[in-house]
């Protein structure tokens, strides 16, 4: 039985992605009897449901938990939902596209977000429900996720956490910041959340 984390790669300006850090350094940790395995995604478009899709196949998790990194955060941010709506940077401004044409316009999480939330709370981890993934990455690989285990009829659960950015990433434009081990001892909390609601 295993839980599939996942994190990004760093990209522009950012030198370090704890979202990765965390994903690497929880893989084969065990909750509850579940495996942790994981995967640190490169921050493409496409790329990054082709890895997660290709690790969903491999190693059929119960569970995927996906963490990117929100440099506005200022706590552990549990999403609640995951809109249809990608946008890029075209020759002339911002465009709006769908994350799959034609696909429904959002997917709520089928993560208990806020038993999460209130067990990270509880654990002296700051924590809150958000209800925006944003529209890069982050939105677009929990939406894909979502998508494929709903066309694909898979039984496990999968959401997304946004973390904050590391301490020393405030003088790069985070605006809150979280020590990298806060992050992990609050998505350990989280994740044996997850597996509790796994075997009821
Ligand atoms: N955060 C970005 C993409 C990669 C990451 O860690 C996002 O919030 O979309």
């Amino acid at each position: 039985m295993k839980i599939l984390v996942t994190g990004f790669e760093p990209w522009g300006s950012w030198k370090r992605n704890p979202s990765g850090e965390v994903a690497q350094f929880l893989a084969g940790a065990q909750v509850k009897g579940y495996e942790v395995v994981s995967a640190v995604v490169p921050v493409v478009h496409g790329e990054d449901i082709e890895l997660v899709a290709a690790q969903m196949a491999e190693h059929r998790p119960s569970a995927v938990v996906s963490l990117g990194l929100n440099a506005g955060a200022c706590a552990l941010n549990v999403e609640q939902v995951a809109v249809n709506l990608k946008v890029v940077e075209g020759e002339q401004g911002p465009v709006d596209l769908p994350v799959v044409e034609g696909g429904p316009a959002a997917y709520f999480s089928t993560l208990p977000v806020r038993a999460m939330v209130g067990r990270m709370r509880a654990a002296g981890v700051p924590a809150q429900v958000s209800y925006s993934a944003g529209t890069f990455l982050c939105n677009h690989l929990m939406y894909q996720v979502l998508h494929q285990m709903e066309e694909q009829e898979m039984k496990a659960l999968a959401g997304f956490i946004h973390i904050p950015p590391l301490p020393e990433q405030v003088v790069s434009g985070g605006q809150g910041s979280m020590p990298v081990e806060l992050v992990r001892e609050g998505v350990l909390v989280g994740l044996e959340v997850v597996v509790e609601a796994l075997d009821r």
